[in-house]
């Protein structure tokens, strides 16, 4: 299985239903998605190191919405699973740990996940996403329900991602 995507998005397909239901675009541009009220915008992740089983997706999450909305977690078909992270300086140490029950994203509010901070950790990962590769991740979100992004691939040890 590949992950190359590239070809596809030359013609940069957009779809958009306005007509139905929460979600009301979908987007085939890598880093973006809209659902319901939640807009996703600048996502990426990055290639790992030789021989390490981890990965990290980082992105703005914004809620449009009037009411509170939480990220759950999410899903790879590359990896085992997708948890809800967050590194912070503990005692004078960097520590990671992961948020249980998720992230709750306030009416307005907008989240950076970024190194260093708020992250999804991509554990086990049984397949290596390549820098230059675009892959697909759904997150789950407590209103929204599963949203659909795609993830450009940024090199090893990547601290943002420049198109
Ligand atoms: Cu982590």
């Amino acid at each position: 299985m590949r992950f190359v995507l590239g070809a596809l998005f030359a013609s940069m397909l957009v779809s958009a239903s306005f007509a139905s239901g929460t979600k009301v675009y979908d987007s085939e541009i890598p880093g973006v998605a809209l659902a319901g009220t939640i807009f996703i915008s600048g996502a990426w992740t990055r290639q790992s190191p030789p021989g390490v089983t981890v990965g990290s997706a980082y992105f703005r999450i914004k809620n449009n919405g009037d009411v509170a909305e939480r990220l759950l977690g999410g899903e790879v078909d590359f990896a085992d699973r997708v948890e809800v992270h967050k590194m912070e300086m503990k005692d004078g140490v960097m520590s990671m740990f992961e948020l249980e029950d998720g992230l709750t994203i306030q009416p307005g509010e907008t989240i950076s996940f970024e190194p260093g901070g708020y992250h999804l950790m991509i554990m086990g990962l049984e397949e290596q996403p390549m820098a230059g590769d675009i892959v697909p991740m759904t997150l789950d979100f407590s209103e929204a329900g599963l949203v659909d992004l795609l993830l450009p691939v940024a090199p090893i040890g990547a601290k943002e991602f420049s198109q």
